[in-house]
């Protein structure tokens, strides 16, 4: 009986548990514990960190873990590097669920920066009034520019308000709807978008907004992707666990 982990946090790990679900495949989707209330899922979720790759690597041990899916976030790097080793460590077949970037297509005014550094020394000149679409782990790089109106958008409360002078905050979730970023970026009277190209359908939709109006997007290029077996489809993953030879460590 296969006994599969996924390490979720994305709309391709919660494909990916409806498709296991479906299956009747034994699986369980873990979170990092980042916010209030994860999605609810199909399958048994975990909450919190393993620690480290040692604590990974015994869990995966513990549990008798037959395949892990790395199905996280483009940018959750630190995740993504500890699977690779936590996996050769205990001898389990692992495989990286992922999407593929976003790239231009005509009307897009994209302009690419390699890190959150390199988009706050963008930000120099005249005040602007900007969608910060990062959430909320980078706010505090932006204080360096404090002449912009920011837009963010997180998906808890915050417990202190965020460290810039002029914000505007709304609280939500997405996936995101065009519909819905457009009705937001015009109310706001956004000038120009900041975000991670973070790929995928979920959180497109600010791209396509931004598209239709004509805005300049600032886009952080995604780190480099672990030495791994890579997908961007659930089919994949499944064909994988359905031919073993193909499990690699
Ligand atoms: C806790 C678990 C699903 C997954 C949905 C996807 C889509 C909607 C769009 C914007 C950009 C951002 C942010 C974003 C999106 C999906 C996906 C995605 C971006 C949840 C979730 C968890 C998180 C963590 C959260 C981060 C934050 C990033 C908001 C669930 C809802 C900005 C990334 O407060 C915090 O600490 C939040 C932290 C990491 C990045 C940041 O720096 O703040 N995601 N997001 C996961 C865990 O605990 O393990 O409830 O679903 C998941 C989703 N967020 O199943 O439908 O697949 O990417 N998430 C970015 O892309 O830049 C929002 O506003 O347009
Ligand atoms: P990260 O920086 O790569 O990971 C930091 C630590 O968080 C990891 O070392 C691990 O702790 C723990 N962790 C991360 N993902 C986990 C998971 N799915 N299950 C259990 N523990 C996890 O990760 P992050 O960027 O903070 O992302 C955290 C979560 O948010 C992930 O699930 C990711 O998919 C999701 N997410 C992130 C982004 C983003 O922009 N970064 C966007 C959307 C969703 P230990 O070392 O103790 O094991």
């Amino acid at each position: 009986m296969r006994n599969i982990l996924i390490l979720g946090g994305t709309t391709e790990a919660s494909a990916l548990a409806a498709a296991l679900a479906e299956r009747g495949e034994r699986a369980l989707l873990s979170y990092a514990g980042r916010i209030g209330r994860p999605r609810a899922q199909p399958v048994p979720i975990r909450v919190g960190g393993f620690g480290g790759v040692a604590g990974l690597a015994d869990f995966l041990r513990q549990e008798r873990i037959t395949h892990l899916v790395d199905a996280t976030h483009p940018f959750a790097v630190t995740m993504s590097a500890n699977v690779v080793a936590a996996a050769r460590e205990a001898g389990v077949g692992h495989i990286l669920l992922t999407r593929p970037a976003w790239t231009p297509v005509a009307g897009d005014r994209w302009r690419s920066v390699p890190d959150i550094a390199a988009a706050v020394a963008a930000l120099a000149g005249p005040p602007r009034r900007v969608m910060l679409a990062l959430g909320r782990m980078h706010v505090e790089a932006f204080a360096a520019r404090p002449q912009h109106h920011y837009l963010l958008r997180f998906v808890d409360e915050p417990d202190v308000p965020p460290a810039l002078p002029r914000h505007s905050l709304v609280i939500d979730r997405g996936p995101f709807s065009v519909e819905g970023d457009l009705r937001l970026m015009r109310e706001q009277a956004i000038d120009l978008l900041l975000c991670k190209n973070a790929g995928g359908g979920g959180a497109e939709a600010k791209l396509i907004a931004a598209r239709r109006l004509g805005l300049p997007v600032l886009l952080i290029d995604r780190p480099s992707m672990p030495a791994a077996r890579i997908v961007h489809k659930v089919d994949a993953v499944l064909d994988w666990l359905d031919h073993p030879a193909d499990l690699g460590v």
